[in-house]
């Protein structure tokens, strides 16, 4: 079951490259064992015209309608792969026009502050900043943006089951976007080597449904 708009498109990529490994193993094993029956030893067998001798230049091989053939085939496999991939990044880079009910224009992006080894989530609400600690609520069904730095090292924010991950680096903003499609938590973990605590830095994501989320946000305070 799709649990946000990013898991839906980075697993249909995994699936696009899976399918295409599969069909070219499955072409070029075939052709392998067509040709070791084919021109397996036989008493009869000699070696072909071509063979390179030892002290003399090699003779010329291949064909040019092999080359052509064989960069055919491979251009058919790598383009949509190449289309797949850059529209996934592009997809990802490229943030929803709207995100949030205008009635709460800024619940919706939060920005994630990476420091050894927790992750400080900050929430505006007009005056009001609201800081949690490795908790992050979200609202369903709403372009959810993300602003990903850190205060120390770098770190990488990333939450499994979403499919998607950003470095946190102190000094720069990275932003992602993404739609979460169903309730519940998933697992936040920091996934670049940052010290003795790094396989402790986890948080939670918590998808609420939205009269939830928004009476949360409307009671938040400042501390
Ligand atoms: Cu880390």
């Amino acid at each position: 079951m799709a649990v946000s708009s990013t898991q839906v498109q980075f697993d249909s990529l995994f699936g696009l490259f899976s399918y295409l490994a599969v069909a070219v193993g499955i072409v070029v094993f075939s052709f392998m064992i067509y040709l070791i029956i084919r021109y397996r030893e036989k008493p009869s067998s000699r070696a072909p015209e071509d063979t390179p001798v030892l002290g003399k230049p090699p003779q010329a091989r291949g064909h040019v309608r092999t080359v052509l053939l064989t960069l055919t085939l491979s251009t058919i496999i790598i383009v949509p792969l190449i289309i797949g991939s850059f529209g996934a990044v592009d997809n990802i880079l490229t943030l929803p026009p709207q995100t949030c009910p205008a009635t709460y224009p800024e619940a919706c992006s939060i920005q994630v502050i990476a420091q050894r080894y927790l992750w400080n989530l900050t929430y505006t609400r007009g005056n009001i900043t609201h800081h949690e600690i490795n908790i992050l609520r979200v609202p369903i069904h709403e372009n959810i943006r993300l602003s990903v730095t850190s205060s120390d090292v770098f770190h990488d924010f990333g939450i499994i089951g979403y499919d998607i991950k950003t470095d946190a680096i102190p000094g720069r903003t990275n932003t992602i976007w993404f739609y979460p499609d169903s309730p519940g938590n998933f697992t936040i973990q920091c996934f670049e080597l940052c010290g003795a605590g790094h396989a402790f830095m986890k948080g939670t994501l918590m998808v609420m449904s939205q009269a939830g989320y928004f009476s949360w946000y409307n009671s938040t305070v400042v501390h």
